[in-house]
């Protein structure tokens, strides 16, 4: 058995090298990433992924929706392993650490205890989760929404994106619909390391973020339907502007959001004319609404908010909508014992730490539906990410990694 594991760290070069390696997959002129889910850039970083894991040791399974799980085995074979690992694929405006972090530093903590020579009592699992972000398919955490059962196999594979491609198409062009059914491959816990994606943990000096709860989202679909007429001979009086009802929806989603506050945000992502042109009145478009909150009485009446705005909106302006709710996430607990497991790793190396929640989803959160989950969040600078400027330092990119070693031993256990 190698030296003892108290004071074992993760190799800080070869985490930050993989980090930087796979930034090349999709990799943009402003220095960030731009790699869709089941893209040729993904595939790309997904066959970077397998080769690095099986050097590793690991053998790599992918399951019917692509995820891909690298199994250590342990001393123990009949015990479900210990799964670590996060998301490869990125924002269309994404960067470097986004999910890439909490994949390789899951890597790295394999590869550490490979040089240190040691066995865990229950095996270890590498896990890249597909299409977390939910920017090409809906919804976001798709996988292992999949994977808990929140979706049917079926139903997801049949999701389009904006150019009606299946997700079941996608997964074929680059390979990597795997034989594995999605769900079998069991999971005693899981734990994930990702950047805070917010400005908490650098505004207050804190290294570590022990993740104790998550936002619940709400994603809808709008559809706007006014009445397309000449821009030079249609009276202001009579005009049915599908876009400027928009423009007031937008305002609208913008003033609930801050009506919740602190507890709530809103966000209209995406808005389509249908077809556009600089001297037609807008009639018809399509938008997304993206509202969040960590209290679900909150979600309940940001959801009736916006219904009642709409409403109101498409009356005064004689336009007609419609909402559909596409995805609901409710808001995480973390489970207090893999909590208290990063808090007893993060106090054992010494560095500085708070509770914090998470304003982003994660695969995390519909893994804890099923099984002991918790998260630890790393600060990124000012806060941003979903930005090609996301950006975050080796030196607490290595804590964290170290913070997830220790914990994964914590629940693993070395082999006596
Ligand atoms: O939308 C989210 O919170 C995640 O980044 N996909
Ligand atoms: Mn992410
Ligand atoms: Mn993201």
């Amino acid at each position: 058995m190698g030296r003892s594991a108290s004071n074992l760290q993760i190799n800080s070069a070869r985490l930050w090298d993989s980090i930087h390696d796979t930034a090349k997959f999709g990799g943009t002129a402003k220095g960030g990433v731009r790699r869709l889910t089941l893209t040729q850039e993904d595939r790309q970083v997904r066959d970077w992924f397998r080769e690095a894991s099986e050097a590793a040791g690991l053998i790599v399974q992918v399951d019917a929706l692509g995820s891909m799980f690298a199994l250590r085995k342990g001393r123990d074979t009949s015990k479900p392993p210990v799964g670590i690992g996060s998301h490869l694929d990125t924002q269309p405006t994404g960067g470097k650490f986004d999910g890439v972090l909490g994949t390789l530093a899951a890597l790295e903590v394999v590869r550490t205890l490979n040089d240190a020579g040691i066995e865990t009592e229950a095996p270890l699992c590498v896990v890249n989760w597909t299409n977390e972000e939910g920017s090409r398919f809906v919804p976001a955490m798709m996988g292992s929404a999949a994977y808990v059962g929140n979706f049917t196999i079926e139903d997801i594979l049949s999701h389009k994106d904006a150019e009606g491609v299946s997700v079941g198409a996608a997964l074929d062009a680059i390979g990597y619909r795997g034989e594995v059914p999605v769900g079998r491959q069991k999971l005693s816990a899981f734990v994930e390391l990702h950047i805070e994606q917010g400005p908490i943990l650098e505004a207050e000096g804190k290294t570590i973020g022990v993740v104790d709860s998550g936002q619940g989202e709400l994603w809808y679909d709008g559809r706007i339907i006014g009445f397309e007429s000449h821009a030079g001979s249609t009276p202001m009086p009579l005009r049915r502007d599908a876009l400027v009802a928009l423009s007031e929806i937008v305002l609208a989603v913008e003033e609930i959001a801050k009506r919740h506050a602190p507890n709530a945000v809103g966000t209209v992502g995406e808005a389509m004319i249908a077809t556009p042109s600089r001297n037609v009145i807008p009639g018809e478009i399509a938008f997304t609404v993206d509202l969040r909150s960590s209290d679900d009485a909150i979600m309940q009446a940001l959801d009736g908010d916006l219904r009642n705005a709409l409403t109101e909106i498409a009356t005064r302006r004689n336009v007609e909508t419609s909402l559909e709710l596409v995805w609901r996430m409710p808001p995480t607990h973390f489970d207090p014992t893999i909590v208290k497991a990063l808090e007893n790793a993060a106090n054992t190396l010494g560095y500085s730490w708070r509770r914090i929640t998470s304003g982003a989803g994660h695969d995390s959160c519909n893994l804890n539906t099923k099984i002991p989950t918790a998260m630890v969040f790393v600060p990124c600078r000012d806060g941003v990410s979903h930005n090609e400027l996301e950006d975050a330092s080796q030196a607490d990119c290595t804590a964290g990694a170290n913070v997830l070693l220790h914990t994964a031993l914590a629940l693993a256990k070395i082999a006596s």
